[in-house]
């Protein structure tokens, strides 16, 4: 049993400031305080303890409140990404079981048809049910569930556990260090565990989030600039806009400025170099959703000597290379360690997460002769757009759901704004144009992947069993 991470804050550093959102600010007492109060009105509104519920809300403080409202009743919360179509959404719902969807007002539009849900605002003016609030919770609990794209175009949802979060931030805090002044900047989704972890570390360490709705980087510029933010989570796409305003007004970091940690796929390594200039240092770090984010984080005092590394294993985790004998031998990237997920819900529940205690994460890479991990290639195919993940085999079962299309294939280019984006090469069954296959994929597809030119070939390169070569696609381009 571990003590409520909310309560147990609360109880040691009551004063501080735990959170502060678009001018407005909350101490731990107070969030504590306020995420009772939406645990109590959650059980009146028949949320069960224990019950599996799904979270649909913008970076805001109050979708903070309601999560942690849910983390009280030790519910098991499908965190939602709302950049995702209705038809994804519904998927994940229905994948999930869950018996309710609790939306922020602001996304009552973004909702499937045929969900049961409660608005934020049904549950804040609500009454309270005078429950008892658990003060510890089980190691092995359900924190929270984050869908992940699969190779097979079924996106999995993935437990992560008290344990699995815990551990996490613990080697996150052994690798980067604390101080009780320390502000990390949360401008990454909530609903991806990039951003999500930085809630779970505040409540560990004590110390401030500084929330944006958005990503906005010339207020987020000012910020490392002029202000007292010390950490922030970013992707490539992100740390460049960054930069580029930095650049333009001629400005440096603060001194009271720490760290980037900056992941979800490669950072170019000419971003390295600039932010350097900027007097930033960057962590690169190499994390995902099944481990509750980082694995591997490169320390700064490495991070121009290791150039382009991801660094070493975190305590408590390992890292292996499958097959390799030695260094620089390239194999798919093991983990293991305490903040590898249990494994999955729904369909994919029965499917153990590891194999012989690894989790077999799909990428390629190396460890060199000192043990710094390089992330080389994705064995999967995956395309990382802005951070995004995009699965070609789902987006090419939407495509072949066009009654014009016969086969599809889809890969990544590289893309100097997103790193890459997906493009789809169809054969056709009956005339149709690229146009109206663009418009039934916005239909059923995230924007992000919205494949940005559709191809019409005669026919698609396959290897002797008729498997698809996604590799080859690309030699297809005009
Ligand atoms: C980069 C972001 C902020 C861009 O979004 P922005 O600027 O808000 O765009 P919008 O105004 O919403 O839309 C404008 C147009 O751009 C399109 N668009 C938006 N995003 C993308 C995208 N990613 N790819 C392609 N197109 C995109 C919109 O569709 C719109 O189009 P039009 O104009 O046609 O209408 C946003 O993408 C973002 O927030 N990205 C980051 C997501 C993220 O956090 N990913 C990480 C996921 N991985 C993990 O969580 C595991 C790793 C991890 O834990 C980690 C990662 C990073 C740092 C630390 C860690 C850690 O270990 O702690
Ligand atoms: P997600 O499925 O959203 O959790 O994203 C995790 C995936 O992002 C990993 O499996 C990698 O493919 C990729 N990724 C994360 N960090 C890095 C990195 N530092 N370098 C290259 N790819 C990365
Ligand atoms: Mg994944
Ligand atoms: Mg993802
Ligand atoms: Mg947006």
């Amino acid at each position: 049993m571990y003590p409520n991470w909310i309560l147990q804050r609360a109880n040691l550093t009551p004063n501080r400031i735990g959170l502060t959102f678009e001018g407005k600010r909350w101490t731990f007492e107070e969030i504590k305080e306020i995420s009772f109060e939406r645990a109590k009105q959650l059980a009146a509104l028949g949320i069960e303890k224990g019950s599996r519920v799904a979270i649909l809300g913008e970076n805001d403080s109050n979708t903070i409140f309601v999560m942690y409202g849910c983390m009280h009743l030790q519910c098991e919360m499908v965190i939602l990404n709302r950049k995702l179509s209705q038809s994804e959404l519904a998927y994940q719902i229905d994948d999930a079981q869950v018996t309710n969807v609790l939306v922020n007002d602001n996304d009552l539009a973004l909702i499937p048809e045929n969900v049961n849900f409660l608005l934020f605002s049904e549950i804040e003016n609500s009454g309270c049910e005078p429950i008892e609030i658990s003060k510890e919770w089980t190691v092995d609990q359900t924190v929270s569930i984050m869908y992940t794209s699969g190779t097979t175009g079924f996106p999995k949802g993935v437990r992560q556990t008290v344990e699995n979060h815990q551990s996490n931030a613990l080697a996150s805090v052994l690798n980067i260090g604390l101080s009780e002044k320390d502000v990390w900047l949360c401008a990454v989704p909530l609903f991806h565990i990039s951003g999500f972890s930085i809630l779970v570390r505040s409540l560990l360490y004590g110390n401030e989030v500084k929330l944006y709705r958005k990503f906005d980087s010339e207020s987020i510029a000012k910020d490392i600039a002029y202000g007292r933010i010390t950490h922030i989570s970013l992707v490539a796409v992100m740390l460049e806009r960054i930069l580029h305003v930095l650049e333009q007004h001629e400005m440096k970091a603060s001194p009271s400025f720490k760290l980037i940690l900056a992941g979800g796929g490669p950072v170019p390594i000419d971003y390295l170099r600039r932010a350097e200039e900027r007097g930033m240092k960057v962590l690169q770090t190499y994390g995902m959703t099944e481990t509750s984010s980082q694995t591997a984080t490169l320390p700064a005092e490495d991070a121009l000597r290791k150039i382009g590394s991801a660094g070493k294993p975190l305590f408590f985790n390992q890292i292996k290379i499958l097959g390799a004998e030695g260094p620089y031998q390239e194999g798919e990237i093991c983990i293991r360690g305490p903040h590898v997920t249990p494994g999955y819900v729904g369909r994919f529940e029965n499917k153990p997460s590891t194999e012989d205690g690894w989790l077999h994460t799909g990428d390629i890479g190396y460890l060199d002769e000192e043990g710094y991990l390089y992330v080389v290639d994705r064995r999967s195919d995956l395309i990382i757009s802005g951070g995004e993940n995009i699965y070609p085999a789902e987006v090419e079962n939407v495509l072949m759901g066009h009654p014009a299309v016969k086969e599809a294939g889809v890969c990544g280019v590289e893309d100097a704004t997103w790193g890459q984006v997906p493009v789809a090469f169809v054969v056709l069954k009956q005339a149709v144009s690229t146009d109206e296959i663009i418009d039934y994929c916005h239909v059923h597809l995230a924007k992000y992947k919205v494949p940005k030119q559709v191809h019409i070939v005669d026919s698609l390169p396959r290897n002797a069993s008729n498997k698809l070569m996604r590799r080859k696609l690309k030699e297809l381009l005009p």
